[in-house]
């Protein structure tokens, strides 16, 4: 049988384990990125685990989530991390060249290799035939210390592309269409592989804006072939030599498929609060707008942002409308700038906002109260604006521009023919603000600064024999990292602060949570189907770790979240018996005998309800590896003790 693109690239880079699937396996890893949100924690973990020496073929650093800069914090972690990537072998992308995996695609992005991110949109390599994962700032540190990078062995899902885009039906609506097929879970365990004759039809950009939201449908990648478009890509960023061809074997199989013809797509738009709350944008039509927001790692690249730039060419955005543009990159804003359409996207009153996630995570740019926003970006879930009541929508870059001219939601395909875009076939490079590291030799006089907002970081702690405390929280499906720790302008800039973040947990659910979790003495959360879906912040376990929190129980857990809360030391238990979600209670004193024994090799443990005499079965879905950093009080402790 033959091998599927991501068999191939997992077979290159297998250390340990067999690829049978849902079995976990070791990869090598060839590329590590980091942005300044969760880059600060990585490197601390990093330095704490005395690798003095990045051993990866690549390793960058970007600065692109905390450009606010409202007080000393931020400028402060961006100068660690500027000095901690010198001294350690690691490239720093400064502030100002560009959204990490913007930035990572144009310039580092190799057809074939492997990727890790600190990020869970780090898939977004995929439009280039990479292999990008999302993980926890911690498994990015040890994949840089030359540390195997640990993935349940995928499922493959196909999909076959057939036809070729309408105008104004662009890359966005093709994943959106996904989301609508596979929903918010439909690709957890999976790599999507896409494929068929449409693939010839997109760009690399517009693959990447593809691969980029499988990390919305739960996936652990997704990825397109290497093809003469991704040799064009590279070759217009005088990186030829970087090319390889990827395509799958003509007999290899896939664990499932599904196909798109894609000259059936109309526009599509994301509806509050979730990705794949998916509706034709012809449906909601006339609906009042207040605000457009275009750019985000999923769609700023330059084709998007000339197309967005010839649909406002001598028009003036609506009144009632506030229109912000985020070009993804250096590069996109400065040819935007060389080629005159940077001139016409100010002229028409957009509001012009630097190379950056911006208004993405919350930095700015939150709605007004009850406002309706469309956004070019990924995610929509709730209170992420930064306005609790706001109703985010999430659509293309041209919806975008068209609902920004006409203050009411808009069909682009409404708009007549649409304008042709030329995008030159080599762009302008300039790789200025790209650090090189020191060499090995002046390693050693480079000075680590460290600003008074980096605090230690909370120690995970080795199970106890029993465990005894209250079920200090009962949320329900699909909660996100961004209800468990949530970022904005208000409180991103405490990334490397845990005590300050720790006022802030769950305070989406319950504003109570931070005060109670603190008088409680250890605690249980029960989540739902999905728990921990979205980001990749390995905040979001590290906090309620400092809240005391011991374990979660839920009857799923998203891919990069479980992962963190085993690297931290907190038991992820899974319910046996779904119904069993009804019959345990906020508030309840629970109780395991023999927790730490079951952590050493039980399928099953039992929680034991208060006065109720109830036994609900838990199951521990752990490997042996896992098994052992939960034993040693998470994975600081398990490297350590390995020496
Ligand atoms: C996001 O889109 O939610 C983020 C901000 O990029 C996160 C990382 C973070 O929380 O710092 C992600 O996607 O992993
Ligand atoms: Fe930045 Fe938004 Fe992309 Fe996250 S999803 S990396 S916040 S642009």
């Amino acid at each position: 049988m033959g091998y599927t693109i991501v068999e191939k690239i997992i077979k290159n880079h297998l250390v340990s384990g067999e690829m049978k699937k849902g079995e976990e396996i070791a990869l090598r890893i060839d590329q590590t990125l980091t942005q300044d949100a969760t880059g600060t924690m990585a490197y601390l973990q990093l330095e704490a685990m005395e690798i003095d020496r990045v051993k990866t073929e690549l390793s960058v650093a970007y600065i692109d989530h905390n450009t606010l800069q409202s007080g000393f914090e931020n400028a402060d972690d961006h100068r660690y991390i500027q000095t901690v990537a010198k001294k350690h072998g690691i490239r720093f992308s400064r502030p100002g060249n560009g959204i990490c995996h913007q930035v990572h695609l144009e310039r580092f992005g190799i057809p074939g290799k492997t990727l890790i991110g600190s990020d869970s949109h780090t898939p977004t390599a995929g439009g280039i035939g990479m292999l990008g994962i999302g993980a926890g700032g911690l498994d990015v540190a040890v994949a840089m210390g030359g540390g195997a990078y640990y993935i349940t062995m995928p499922r493959v899902i196909r999909i076959n592309l057939v036809g070729s885009l309408p105008d104004y039906v662009s890359a966005k609506d093709v994943i959106l269409e996904v989301l609508r097929l596979l929903g918010v879970k439909g690709g957890v365990g999976s790599v999507i592989e896409y494929g068929g004759e449409g693939v010839k039809t997109l760009s690399v950009p517009q693959r990447a804006t593809i691969t980029n939201m499988g990390a919305e449908l739960g996936a652990t990648s997704s990825v397109f072939p290497s093809d003469e478009n991704t040799l064009a890509f590279l070759r217009a960023q005088g990186r030829e030599s970087d090319f390889t061809e990827l395509y799958p074997d003509p007999d290899a199989e896939y664990d499932a498929e599904y196909t798109i013809d894609l000259s059936m797509l109309k526009p599509l738009a994301a509806c509050p609060h979730s990705p794949d709350n998916v509706k034709a944008v012809s449906s909601l039509s006339g609906m009042k707008i207040d605000q457009v927001c275009i750019g985000s790692c999923t769609n700023s690249s330059l084709s998007d942002m000339l197309t967005v730039a010839a649909i406002l060419k001598g028009k003036t955005v609506h009144p009632d409308v506030s229109l912000s543009i985020s070009p993804g990159s250096k590069q996109v804003y400065t040819m935007l700038a060389e080629c005159g359409a940077l001139a016409d996207l100010i002229a028409a009153g957009a509001r012009i906002l630097e190379c950056a996630c911006g208004p993405c995570i919350g930095m700015g740019f939150s709605p007004k109260s009850k406002g309706i926003s469309l956004r070019t970006f990924n995610r929509n879930f709730l209170a992420r604006s930064g306005t609790a009541d706001a109703g985010v929508y999430l659509v293309s870059p041209e919806t975008a521009a068209a609902s920004a001219i006409s203050g009411v939601f808009t069909d682009p395909t409404s708009l007549g023919v649409a304008p042709k875009i030329v995008i030159p076939e080599s762009f302008t490079v300039n790789d200025n603000l790209i650090e090189l590291p020191a060499s090995v030799e002046y390693a050693g006089d480079v000075t680590v600064e460290r600003g008074p907002n980096i605090k230690p970081i909370p120690k995970g702690k080795a199970p106890d024999e029993e465990l005894e405390c209250n079920l200090i929280l009962k949320v329900g499906d699909n909660i996100t990292t961004d209800h468990i720790m949530p970022a904005g302008a208000k409180i991103l800039p405490y990334r490397s602060n845990v005590p300050k973040l720790s006022e802030f947990c769950f305070t989406v659910c319950d504003p109570t949570f931070p005060e109670r979790a603190k008088a409680s003495d250890g605690g249980i959360i029960l989540g739902g189907h999905n728990y921990g879906q979205g980001s990749s912040r390995e905040h979001a376990a590290l906090v309620p770790l400092y809240l005391g929190v011991r374990a979660v129980i839920a009857k799923s857990f998203a891919r990069i979240h479980v992962a963190n809360l085993i690297n931290f030391g907190i038991v992820p238990l899974l319910l046996q018996n779904e119904d069993d979600y009804e019959r345990l209670m906020q508030g309840d004193r629970v109780s395991i005998i023999g927790f730490r024994e079951a952590i050493n090799g039980e399928k099953l443990a039992y929680l034991t309800v208060g006065e109720r005499d109830e036994k609900i079965p838990l199951l521990l879905n752990l490997s042996d590896r896992q098994r052992e950093i939960l034993l040693a009080g998470g994975m600081l402790n398990y490297t350590k003790n390995k020496g």
